[in-house]
């Protein structure tokens, strides 16, 4: 299987996040992307590739124009304010608050386009979030081009990122936008399978109303785990998108036998859907010792999961998204592949 990685997500370094009461080094670093990257190499998975640029405009139809457009300019907003260190959101548009008016300061604009103080920008931050875009893009081609699968290792990853706001790490959401490119290249139906620990609500409601794209996540449930406000069983869709979008919530401590009886629950109605394409929101941080999450799963059980994947029998991309047990995540994301791979 052939990987897409770029080097310009190093730049994204260094940004502090919110624990518990105390500033401390965001979990979503630099040394996640070099691990698995290096595991790849040692298990030779295959080569691996740089990206092609890809224009954003693609970008601005599955998100909202203006949020995407603002992205590259929070650095420079930040710095032109006289601000240093990481330019955190703080003060969001919530109940009875108004979120249809774009406030002017760059403190005020990153409140409006986020849902948490989780995606959080420093100097190297938009080049990092345009390579991830683009890895998922060119690992996209490579899927289309006849590959059976391909692994766009995106750095920052995605999946929480809505329409119009960032959040959990995530910028602009890899998984849509491959998704969404496909469906433009002719696929007539795509499946978006989340196996991160945490609920993809961005790409949830990216699709939530169309039809033409399943959206599946296993994760943990809301009632007690990030994002809170999103990932309940009885959310299957709207209008057109209604018996479009499946969640499995599962509760703290949920280890491989109950995990991957949702998993094959999952895929049968995956398999029902019959996709031209499967786009697999890979997060890791379902792993027994991840430091912010509860699941229990072993490092043995990643290759069962490409291999249930596999199964499926369909063209298949894997878009990097959580993981944060840095000592084991190459281990367990790249042990997904070569289960894949069989
Ligand atoms: N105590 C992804 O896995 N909140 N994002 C963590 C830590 C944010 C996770 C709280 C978790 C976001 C892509
Ligand atoms: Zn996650």
């Amino acid at each position: 299987m052939k990987t897409v990685f770029s080097p310009l997500h190093a730049g994204h370094s260094g940004q502090m996040e919110l624990v518990a009461g105390e500033i401390v080094p965001g979990f979503e670093k630099p040394s996640r992307a070099e691990i698995i990257k290096a595991r790849v190499e040692t298990e030779k998975l295959g080569p691996i590739l740089p990206p092609e640029s890809h224009d954003v405009a693609l970008a601005k139809r599955v998100h909202r124009a203006d949020y995407i457009d603002f992205l590259p300019t929070v650095w420079e907003r930040w710095e032109a304010a006289g601000k240093t260190g990481s330019a955190i959101p703080f003060t969001w548009p919530t109940r009875g608050l108004r979120g249809d008016v774009a406030p002017r300061t760059i403190e005020a604009l990153l409140g409006f386009y986020s849902f948490d103080g989780g995606a959080s920008f420093v100097k190297g931050t938009w080049d990092a979030i345009k390579s991830s875009h683009d890895v998922g893009l060119t690992a996209a081609h490579l899927v289309k081009a006849g590959e059976r699968a391909a692994f766009a290792l995106c750095r920052p990853p995605g999946h929480h990122a809505g329409a119009a706001f960032m959040g959990g790490y995530c910028f602009i959401n890899n998984a849509a936008v491959a998704a969404q490119w496909f469906r433009d290249q002719g696929a007539a139906r795509v499946t978006v399978l989340d196996v991160d620990y945490h609920h993809g609500n961005g790409t949830q409601e990216i699709f939530y109303d169309r039809a033409d794209v399943q959206v599946i996540n296993l994760h943990g449930d809301p009632m007690t785990e990030y994002p809170f406000f999103l990932g309940h069983a009885d959310e299957r869709g709207a209008g057109p998108g209604e018996g479009f979008n499946h969640n499995y919530p599962m509760p703290f401590g949920t280890a491989w036998d109950a995990w991957s009886a949702s998993l094959d629950d999952a895929c049968e109605k995956l398999a029902a859907y019959s996709p031209d394409v499967v786009v697999v929101s890979l997060g890791v941080d379902t792993f027994e010792k991840d430091p912010i999450s509860h699941f229990k799963l072993k490092s043995a059980d990643y290759p069962k999961i490409g291999r249930r994947i596999a199964k499926l029998n369909l063209p298949t991309l894997f878009v990097m998204e959580g993981g944060y047990a840095v000592d084991e995540i190459g281990v367990n994301a790249v042990g997904v592949l070569t289960g894949f791979e069989g």
